[in-house]
């Protein structure tokens, strides 16, 4: 019997159906879409309702490869959301979280109500791209759709709903939002009407792993499909990842490398206290009864606006041939902190990181591999400073790093993520966040005892490659420049 998990990345959704063969996961990718947002006027969108196309043809291809799954789950990036009406259709676009609606918000939200008290109620980390601050921006700009929306979903919620036309929100998701109470467990009523937001549009949300209905009769019928069940899973796709990392013991440190590096590690209870909340770290809710205390690193959204801005040129080439150039360029010329805010926004990496390389006293790149090479090395190093902040935070030794994710395949940023730490990286499985989803159903079904089995038999269905740290000396001196820069970077 087969499952199928979508998995939505702000670059790309996929729909892999999942196997089990003598105890052995066995996936199979029957459908890859792109995700490309629209930006119109000024105001940057989710394509959402394309997205919703895409996971119908997922569905149109499994029929007709006489894979119909036997249950569905869905996960997507964090905190946007759509609101729904009284007549249950969805109320405008959702917005991307890089649009520029919640420029200047949190600090104005913070006016009224301090970090503290939203740290301490929330244990989530300040990105000026929350919900809280978006939703607190509809509300500033006096938005229409605040006297016309009735519900608020997240976006594989939404999704869920377009399917199934059942409104559930899902736990790990929610906690994203940094308006979910991590001590009462619900939405946290206080934060939600200091912004002025009615709490009745969020209903209580349910654990990764509750049956979240069927197949509605209208998609039944256009498809010519069953009402196969649908459940939330872990439908944050980092909590999903997360699942997915394939470690034995309890104590282990992650990184999945997608468009955002994420880096963290598994805790039973919250990390909330002042050493926390002053270095950002997050408590983002897990699958049974975990927390992901991490924090975000801009990642490799930054070499993917640099490819799109090279591709607008006219200039195309391979991973290979950018990774390639990357490596053929001097070492540690230049090196950027990838979490400047400079980084954030779509558009001009290229010019950004010179600017940033200008106003930090560095020579500037001037070809696409030195760009790429400045990029991956700064990530590596700053990937050794979060772990690092991550074994104080949570009282731990990382003896390795597990890397999990599409940036894996990049095998140099896995080689140098290794150099840079000083530790081994073992990194597998590339699509963690879709096999975490499917292992989410297989325990609902009671294919799986609990997570650690599920981890297990990830563990012995996908290889892990393994790197070991190299030219530690070089990397070591680059981390003290690095060190240097960062202090100047945020002064
Ligand atoms: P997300 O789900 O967050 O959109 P993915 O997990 O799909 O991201 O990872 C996307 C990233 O993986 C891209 O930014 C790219 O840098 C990297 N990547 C994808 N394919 C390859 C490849 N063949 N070789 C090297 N890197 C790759
Ligand atoms: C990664 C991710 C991350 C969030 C960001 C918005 O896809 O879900 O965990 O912080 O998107």
């Amino acid at each position: 019997m087969s499952i199928l998990a979508y998995d939505l990345g702000a670059g790309s959704g996929r729909a892999i159906i999942g196997r089990l063969t003598d105890n052995r996961i066995v996936t199979q990718e029957i459908h890859r879409f792109t995700n490309q947002p629209v930006k119109v006027g000024d105001r940057l969108h989710w394509d959402i309702l394309r997205l919703y196309h895409e996971i119908q043809q997922g569905l149109i291809i499994a029929k007709q490869e006489h894979m119909l799954p036997e249950s569905i789950g869905i996960d997507s990036w964090a905190v946007d959301y759509g609101l729904i009406g009284r007549h249950g259709e969805l109320l405008g676009n959702p917005y991307h979280y890089r649009d520029w609606h919640t420029h200047g918000v949190m600090e104005k939200v913070q006016d009224h109500l301090s970090k503290r008290a939203i740290f301490e109620a929330t244990g989530i980390q300040f990105l000026s791209f929350n919900t809280i601050y978006q939703l607190a921006a509809l509300r500033q700009s006096d938005s229409p759709l605040l006297s016309e929306a009735e519900r608020f979903l997240m976006i594989p919620d939404l999704l869920r709903y377009f399917m199934t036309g059942e409104m559930i929100n899902e736990f790990t998701n929610a906690t994203t939002t940094q308006l979910f109470n991590v001590r009462q467990g619900d939405w946290d009523r206080k934060l939600l009407s200091s912004i002025g937001i009615p709490a009745s549009w969020f209903h209580k949300p349910v654990q990764p792993g509750s049956s979240a209905g069927r197949i509605r009769s209208s998609l039944m019928v256009d498809l010519g499909i069953p009402a196969i069940p649908v459940t939330a899973v872990a439908e944050h796709d980092t909590a999903s990842a997360v699942v997915a990392v394939p470690a034995l013991s309890g104590s282990f440190a992650y990184l999945s490398c997608g468009t955002w590096s994420l880096m963290g590690t598994e805790v039973k209870q919250p990390i909330i206290h002042e050493q926390a909340m002053k270095w950002n770290f997050t408590n983002e809710g897990g699958a049974y009864g975990t927390y992901r205390l991490l924090k975000n690193i801009m990642g490799l959204w930054i070499f993917q606006e640099l490819k799109r801005e090279a591709e607008r040129e006219g200039h195309h080439y391979s991973f290979e041939q950018w990774i390639h150039h990357a490596q053929q360029a001097p070492a540690f010329a230049a090196l950027i902190d990838p979490d400047d805010v400079l980084f954030l926004h779509a558009g001009d990496m290229c010019s950004r990181i010179r600017q940033y390389c200008r106003q930090t006293g560095q020579q500037p790149p001037d070809t696409y591999g030195a760009l790429t090479r400045c990029i991956f090395e700064s990530l590596a190093l700053k990937y050794r400073y979060v772990l690092e902040l991550n074994e104080q935070l949570s009282d731990q030794t990382f003896e390795g790093l597990h890397m999990v994710g599409g940036g894996i395949q990049n095998k140099l940023l896995c080689q140098w993520s290794a150099n840079a730490i000083g530790r081994p990286v073992w990194a597998g499985p590339a699509e963690g966040s879709a096999i975490g989803n499917l292992a989410v159903q297989w325990i609902a079904q009671g294919t799986f005892k609990d997570m650690q089995e599920a981890r297990t038999v990830i563990r012995d269905s996908f290889p892990i490659e393994i790197y070991e740290p190299e030219q530690v000396q070089a990397w070591e001196e680059a981390y003290g420049q690095f060190l240097r820069l960062i202090t100047v970077s945020t002064q």
